[in-house]
């Protein structure tokens, strides 16, 4: 086993494998950037060496640099986390070169899965069902006409090199083809330099449902039940749970086979997820991509099933077998997680960076806190603005949506806007509560929020007016003073009420 491991990361997720790694007894070295110095993740790792200015190009993603800081501090593996170096093949040669362990697949299995025509064709050739689609680029208009007539509509356009919702477009009917082919194709050369298209079967009001995997070095390929994504924002998830609303154990097996299949087919080694779309209609579900890292969400696999993704990322890199087997994988309980950002939801979510003056992390039964922040620090505009990923955990969905919303009421975190009075939004809508979730969620709340919201000029008004008649109270009862002082004080009520506030 490793005695020490660097983290070529930063924030919540630094701070996570930290933990992992102090459960194993193994000491960590942070790297960070100018502006992280007195970041979480600094402060709770063994020893800490600055990799460069702010720029993320600068600093996390300098592959050599953090190669040199790990052979210097005498590490003997790298966790990249998510997000930066943790897809990139060409740094996972970079660590192995320098004869150090990289706790993730094999790069092979990343290129593999990094475009998504030879993913799909992977899965095609694994037997996993795609979505009904073409695997080469659409060459003319009457080749998209004839092969959208084949699938029947509505059809969705995706530019090749795009990825994660870029460079899409549906497709309803035939006489919108034209136009919207040669939209998509100079989008896409725009976008992408690259103009190539092709053209799948629009599954509609799909929900995004992954499968989490674990594969060891020693032939053992595994599925560890599901998450439900679909409540997404400009296609970043915001909330995840598992199990999906709509689990059955016949969905799972053959969700999860399915993406063992494709585990298997590229000698997948670690930590994965295969993403599908899943009809709400009749359940059939379709490879989308499968990602070869560990996701931000896995905090609601780890709490359903009790398994530690980071500890057993870190054995099976180590050479270990997976410390357990397909049979004793169990789900119990539901758990859901929200994304907490730095954000605005008033302002259209604008990033809302600065300094936290008051942070109260919610305790109690079934909660957890994956957060990358303490009260004081100041949240950078540099990086992605998840401040932390709060998760619940209950024996059913009713009391993990119950336990959230008890639990944001606790959360406080002041000095910068966030995303909280969203969710709190989102725990009391009918339509989450329902289960019925697909990838149109939440573009419907925010319609429903704008219907059910006071215009803001009539909610100025309404507070002007109250501010004039309290100050006018105040003047009249100035005047009978004397009367007043033999009543009750009503600020003994807000006394108890403050206390309130400060749990
Ligand atoms: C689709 C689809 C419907 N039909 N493909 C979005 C980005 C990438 N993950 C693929 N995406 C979709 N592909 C077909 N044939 C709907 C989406 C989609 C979506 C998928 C998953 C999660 C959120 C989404 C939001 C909008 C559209």
């Amino acid at each position: 086993m490793f005695k020490k491991i660097l983290i070529a990361n930063r924030g919540e997720i630094a701070c996570r494998v930290i933990r992992a790694c102090r459960e194993m007894r193994i000491e960590t070295v942070a790297v960070y950037s100018d502006v992280d110095s007195d970041a979480l993740h600094v402060r709770m790792a063994d020893e800490a060496y600055n990799i460069g200015p702010a720029p993320s190009s600068e600093s996390y993603l300098r592959g050599e640099k953090i190669v040199e800081v790990a052979l210097k501090a005498g590490a003997e593996a790298i966790h990249p986390g998510y997000g930066f170096l943790s897809e990139n093949a060409e740094f996972v040669r970079k660590v192995q070169k320098a004869g150090l362990t990289f706790i993730g697949p094999p790069p092979e299995a990343m290129e593999a899965m990094g475009g998504k025509i030879s993913a799909r064709k992977i899965a095609i050739a694994a037997g996993v069902p795609v979505v009904p689609g073409t695997t080469e680029p659409i060459d003319s208009y009457e080749e998209a006409e004839k092969t959208a007539g084949s699938f029947g509509y509505p059809v969705m356009l995706k530019a090749s090199a795009g990825g994660g919702g870029k460079g899409m477009r549906l497709v309803e009917a035939a006489s919108q083809l034209k136009s919207a082919l040669a939209t998509a194709q100079s989008e896409a050369l725009a976008s992408f330099g690259d103009d190539a298209v092709y053209i799948e079967k629009a599954i509609v009001r799909p929900r995004h449902i992954e499968i989490q995997i674990f594969s060891d070095g020693h032939g053992n390929h595994t599925y560890l039940a599901e998450r439900e994504c679909s409540i997404q924002r400009r296609h970043q998830k915001v909330i995840e749970e598992a199990p999906s609303p709509i689990n059955s154990a016949e969905l799972r097996k053959a969700m999860g086979e399915c993406a063992v299949m494709v585990a298997k087919a590229v000698d997948y080694v670690g930590a994965g997820t295969v993403e599908f779309l899943v009809s709400d209609i009749d359940h059939s579900f379709y490879f989308l991509e499968m990602n070869t890292r560990l996701q931000v969400e896995h905090p609601v696999t780890e709490l359903v099933t009790g398994i530690d993704l980071v500890r057993e990322q870190i054995r099976v890199a180590a050479g270990e077998p997976l410390s357990f087997t397909q049979d004793e994988v169990k789900v119990v309980g539901h758990a859901i997680e929200c994304r907490i950002y730095a954000e605005d939801p008033s302002n259209n979510f604008l990033p809302s960076p600065g300094t936290i003056t008051r942070l109260r992390i919610p305790q109690g039964p079934g909660v957890r806190d994956d957060g990358g922040v303490y009260e004081g620090v100041e949240v950078s505009i540099h990086y992605d603005p998840m401040i932390s990923k709060f998760a619940v955990l209950g024996r059913d969905r009713a009391e993990a949506i119950d336990r959230m919303r008890r639990a944001l009421a606790e959360y406080e975190i002041v000095g910068i806007k966030t995303t909280l009075p969203f969710f709190r939004a989102v725990m009391d809508d009918d339509e989450f509560q329902s289960g019925k979730l697909d990838t149109g969620f939440i573009s419907r709340f925010m319609e429903r929020r704008k219907e059910t919201e006071p215009d803001r000029s009539a909610l100025d008004l309404a507070i002007v007016a109250a501010a004039l008649a309290a100050s006018k109270q105040r003047a009249d009862s100035a005047a009978s003073a004397d009367v007043a002082r033999s009543r009750p004080s009503r600020w003994a009520m807000s006394g108890r009420l403050a206390s309130r506030d400060n749990l």
